[in-house]
């Protein structure tokens, strides 16, 4: 038995990283949590594929070796005490073992990692705070959006970017976010309604948006690329529209493109004011109050 769990542990380590990835494990690739929470997948799976092996063969081989046949007689044996000792050690070690795997990795999957290099910089927008409920560690620079659920869309809010760079209100986009490269990306998960669940598995757990708190997680994405996820709680009616997809773009060009957010933000906050003030100007049957 304490072969049989150095043997597990052994092709947990050399297979963990890449075998079978994806296919019957978790997502991952996008971002370094991800990345940790499949290989703790995996070497709890291989550990599970090791002890299924040698408890099925064992018992396919017991059925097959001692079947009954004419003129055996099945000898009666009440117990085996070392055996059933060995066992139950065997598994309690196994037990341990990835449990103490398990917290080792914790730490890291929870904490989110400093940004890398050529990721946005302090001076570029990037919101250096620390109200916030996780942080990467201190002095790394690091975003921090809003993502807010609703019954049946994402808005993601650009916590602090207008007001740093041009006292604009934060810019805020729907279904789809744009974050820089090689930066770490806090996010506030609330939801304005129900229970919704954030959820883009490259880019690591599910994380609930509950009303009237606020959760936590992050990613940290060092391809320029598109991910997608998918709100993960029924979560009412227009539950399967309830779609994301998170572009990221190398820091100059996000930054490019949170700004011609904010234009477009301003034009159409304007177009609303003109409109608004429009409508005060009528009397008699047109009027509209507080318009
Ligand atoms: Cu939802």
């Amino acid at each position: 038995m304490t072969l049989l769990c150095a043997l597990a542990l052994v092709a947990a380590a050399v297979f963990a990283p890449d075998a079978f990835a994806n296919l019957i494990t978790p997502a991952s690739g996008g971002s370094p949590n991800a990345n940790q929470i499949a290989n703790l997948y995996d070497i709890t799976l291989y550990v599970a594929i090791v002890v299924f092996v040698g408890v099925e063969g064992t018992l396919l081989y017991t059925l097959l070796r001692f079947r009954k046949r004419k003129g055996r007689v099945a000898v009666q044996i009440h117990g085996n005490t070392r055996l059933e000792i060995g066992w139950t050690v065997g598994a309690a070690v196994v037990l341990i073992a990835l449990a103490v795997i398990t917290f080792a990795e914790l730490h890291s999957i929870r904490t989110p990692p400093v940004s890398s290099p050529g990721g946005l910089s302090v001076s570029d927008g990037a919101e250096l705070t620390s109200s916030d409920a996780i942080t990467p560690p201190k002095g790394s620079p690091y975003m921090t959006i809003q993502v807010n659920a609703r019954q049946f869309v994402w808005q993601f809010v650009y916590l602090g970017f207008g007001k740093q760079v041009d006292q604009l209100d934060d810019p805020y986009t729907y279904y789809h976010l744009y974050v820089p490269t090689n930066t770490t990306v806090v996010l506030k998960v609330v939801s304005q309604d129900v229970v919704h669940s954030w959820w883009i598995p490259d880019l690591g757990g599910k994380v609930q948006a509950v009303p009237g708190y606020a959760n936590w997680t992050y990613f940290k994405i060092a391809k320029p690329g598109n991910y997608f996820g998918q709100c993960a709680f029924l979560c009412g009616e227009g539950h399967a529209t309830m779609r994301a997809e998170v572009t990221a773009l190398p820091p100059q060009q996000w930054l490019a493109k949170l700004h011609a957010l904010e234009a477009g933000l301003k034009v159409g906050k304007a177009g609303g004011a003109a409109g608004r003030a429009a409508l005060n100007q009528r009397t008699g049957s047109g009027a509209v109050e507080n318009p």
